[in-house]
């Protein structure tokens, strides 16, 4: 039997007007004539929520009625990006809003550059758990998505002479209207305090168990946000939570007369959802990280066994009705929390409790740089929480009891295994943690869980081989082709039909158009006029003038040291030298504009500098009245997933250029290939399969392949080397030094300079020329305008392969064994 639901409206002109104006009137309180743009925006966003609703009640309601397994994806970040678009094209609204907007004055297209997205990851990963939870939804799985409603997002970027400055990302401040608050179903979460042992039983029976005493807790608040599926009538949760103070918390302390205190008190609390942690790959172990952490992995095991469980579930059979999918380690802390629940609270023997939790996560790694590895003193997880310390630790006597049987009592493999580290302090390896717990651990490209196996945790596939497997990444092909490049669908859905939203394959079905040259015609013409888009938006939005008719290159990811802006600035300098020093004629020079999106973390001191640096050569070059003429850096700030999605339809060439064997899969990477774009890139990550797909002529392939840069870091890498026998870097690198960008300041950018000189830990010279070589491929290429779409149509063909679909296909085949609900 299913609950009574109101239908969702008729999609029809007139009702879709009705049904705005009962929202502006009655929800926004305003009249048409007085409605401000925010106004009116919300009332949209509510309008078109009232077209879902009856979908997401009915998913919600079957799901709990079914009971099938569901997909619990616990992940930190999400990075949603806008939702009104996608919401109307997901329910196939888009005309009919456009048409009942209009007819009152309205302009849709104004009123979705009010939405603010929410920013609530830092990149990849974040943007990760997005696309997978609109495949899965898209794929009608069971699935829902846990994190964190940071009342802050990723900060936002300015640029001040150049430099980057951070402000707070005020998402919140005028409004939300893709949540639902459920205050009522509020979550308590323990901290701190103690553990006591108690004995239980009398003489030899007795039994030692241990009583969790905590300190101080904490109230997590649900907001639900819809995830639509494509048009199939299956609306899924993301449910992220928010931290308050507890109301007993508040009243001790009033009690006491002291009401300033108990509000600051409250404070404390709440501080936990607050802000999103900009750092994206070193950790900084602070403390309240690890509350974010605990926070919302407690609160969503909690919510999924109380309500998603029926009532009296025997949690022996929790593995046939979930997988918790860990997001990299920021969720791990999950582990010994349901262990907790089983052994503290439902009474579970130890090993019993250890078979449902292993039976139960899967975990997913993201990174090769070992200084990325999560790893938490033993004294603030103790102090934070001292039941999950204690329950971590006999964990590991029991695993590392399993790898002296098998090692014949190595101690020194037991000790590189531990899970404990003992150097520089005592700490627990998240990474470890996870990996002994989880049925499976995966990578996200084929080269990184090669990688994985081989190096990062080779330990733990030769003891347990069956539970590494790879799993590529992929992107929504609905946010990052259909919505981000309607002129583009248009063209594919006009040619093979509209299937290829939910079925990317079918791309392949555009290969033979790849000849057909007024396909290619149409193509360019698609191309250009996505160029006049991205011309419009950078200068309302910053001023910044792009040209439309040169070849358009592009590096947008966040700033690392890894990833290289600084190899592509370098190529920016050089063809600048070129031009002014004369030694190369303006004629010869393919003109392009490069644009760069990238933030930094703010303690990234380096990536600043680099950020600097690119800025500082813009002005330069843009100023130059020759160079200017060929060349044009763009750094737009604050580059979001709003910006990608202008950004990317726009691009000719994709900058992918990670030293080989650092970058775990990219997936900027397949946005930009899916939207025609050509990669010049390394042998790294998820570029791999791009180029064995999309085939070695349509690639711009350079740089020391991973096993090459391991052994050049093994024999000793002297970049110096690099720089005194290469005089067109040395070029390069002297004005840099010289202080060229700099305003004759030397200073400025000397910490790049010596680094790259002295160190250069990510082999950016011993690269240098091999780029440069490609980039002059790249030139000759795009000089043959033909040649260069045939290659762009290809890309798009052969892409199909990188759609999240996709990857959650394979997710369900390999981990989480999972069916679609049937509808
Ligand atoms: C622990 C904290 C400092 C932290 C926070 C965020 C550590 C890492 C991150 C985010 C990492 C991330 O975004 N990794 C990227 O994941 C993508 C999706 O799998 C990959 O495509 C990309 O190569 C990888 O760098």
């Amino acid at each position: 039997e299913s609950t009574p639901l109101i239908a969702s409206p008729e999609p029809s002109v007139e009702g879709f007007v009705r049904e705005y104006l009962r929202e502006l009137n009655f929800t926004q309180g305003t009249v048409l004539e007085r409605a401000s743009t925010n106004d009116k925006y919300l009332a949209l966003a509510r309008t078109v929520r009232h077209y879902l609703m009856a979908s997401w009640m009915r998913t919600t309601s079957e799901h709990l009625r079914t009971q099938p397994k569901a997909v619990a994806y616990l992940s930190a970040e999400y990075l949603l990006g806008r939702q009104l678009d996608n919401a109307l094209i997901a329910a196939d609204l888009t005309d009919i809003a456009s048409e009942a907007l209009a007819s009152l004055g309205i302009d849709v297209a104004e009123l979705r550059e009010a939405e603010v997205e929410p920013g609530l990851g830092n990149g990849g990963l974040g943007r990760l758990a997005a696309c997978f939870i609109d495949s899965l939804a898209t794929m009608a799985i069971p699935a829902i998505g846990y994190g964190i409603r940071y009342e802050y997002g990723i900060f936002r970027q300015k640029f001040e002479d150049g430099w980057q400055v951070e402000k707070p990302d005020r998402w919140l401040d005028n409004g939300s209207p893709w949540e639902f608050a459920h205050p009522e179903h509020e979550v308590t979460v323990s901290f701190g305090g103690h553990v006591e042992t108690v004995s239980e039983g009398e003489g030899a029976d007795a039994v030692e168990t241990s009583r969790w005493v905590p300190g101080w807790e904490v109230l997590g608040v649900p907001y639900n946000y819809m995830v639509p599926g494509y048009r199939n009538g299956c609306v899924n949760t993301l449910r992220l939570w928010s931290a308050r103070a507890t109301h007993a918390f508040n009243l001790e302390t009033f009690n006491y007369g002291d009401y300033a205190e108990a509000v600051r008190a409250q404070t404390f609390a709440e501080n936990i959802s607050k802000v999103l942690y900009p750092e994206d790959s070193t950790p900084q172990g602070k403390e309240l990280r690890l509350q974010q952490q605990y926070f919302f992995v407690a609160c969503s095991l909690r919510d999924f066994i109380d309500q998603l469980l029926p009532q009296g579930f025997d949690l022996h059979r929790l593995p046939e009705r979930v997988c918790f999918q860990l997001n990299d380690t920021h969720p791990v802390i999950a582990v010994p929390e349901l262990m907790r629940i089983l052994v503290d609270e439902e009474g579970f023997a130890w090993d019993e409790a250890w078979e449902v939790t292993q039976g139960c996560f899967a975990y997913t790694c993201h990174t090769l740089l070992p200084e990325a590895l999560e790893v938490w003193p033993v004294d603030l997880l103790g102090r934070l929480l001292p039941r999950h310390l204690e329950i971590i630790y006999r964990i590991n006597d029991e695993f590392l009891e399993e790898v002296r049987e098998a090692s014949g009592d190595d101690a020194v493999l037991v000790r590189r295994m531990s899970i404990i580290a003992e150097h520089p302090g005592r700490a627990v390896r998240m990474a470890h943690l996870a990996t002994v717990a989880a049925t499976k651990v995966n990578g996200v490209a084929e080269l990184h869980s090669q990688l994985l196996r081989d190096k990062v945790l080779a330990d733990f596939a030769r003891l347990w081989p069956e539970k590494f497997t790879n799993v590529t990444n992929g992107v929504t092909p609905r946010r990052f082709v259909r919505m981000a490049n309607p002129r583009l669908s248009e063209l594919i859905t006009e040619a093979i039909g509209d299937g290829w939203v939910t079925d990317l394959d079918r791309l392949r079905e555009l290969e033979p158009l790849a000849d057909d040259p007024e396909f290619r015609r149409r193509f360019r013409e698609v191309k250009s006029a996505n160029k006049e888009r991205l011309a419009d938006f950078l200068a309302r939005r910053d001023g910044i003038e792009v040209p439309v008719d040169t070849m358009l290159d592009v590096m947008v990811k966040r700033l690392h040291e890894y990833k290289r802006q600084t190899l592509q600035i370098l190529h920016v300098i050089t063809l600048y030298d070129g031009i002014v020093s004369g030694r190369l004629a303006l004629e010869d020079v393919v003109p392009r504009t490069v644009v760069f999106g990238a933030k930094a973390a703010p303690g990234y001191a380096m990536a600043k500098q680099i950020i600097g640096l690119i800025n500082h050569v813009a002005a330069v070059v843009n100023n130059h009245p020759e160079v200017s003429r060929v060349l044009r850096v763009a750094f737009p700030a604050n580059y979001n997933v709003t910006v990608a999605e202008t950004l990317i339809p726009a691009a000719d060439l994709s900058e992918q250029i990670s030293l080989a064997g650092k970058e775990a899969s990219g997936t900027g990477n397949m946005k930009f290939a899916l939207n025609g774009a050509l990669t010049i890139g390394t042998d790294d990550g998820a570029n791999v399969e791009i180029r064995q797909l999309v085939g070695d002529d349509h690639f711009f392939l350079f740089g020391l392949t991973e096993p090459e840069a391991a052994a050049v870091a093994e024999a000793g890498y002297r970049p110096a080397t690099y720089y005194e026998e290469n005089a067109t870097l040395r070029r390069a690198l002297d004005l840099i030094a010289r202080g060229e960008f700099s305003g004759g300041d030397r200073q400025t950018f000397e910490p790049i300079v010596s680094n790259l000189l002295g160190e250069d830990r990510f082999m950016v010279l011993a690269d240098y020329q091999s780029y440069l070589d490609a980039q002059q491929r790249v030139e000759a290429a795009y000089r043959d305008p033909d040649a260069w779409s045939r290659s762009a149509v290809l890309n798009v063909a052969r892409s199909g392969f990188f759609s999240s679909d996709r990857s959650m296909r394979d997710y369900l085949d390999r981990i989480w064994h999972a069916e679609p609900l049937e509808s």
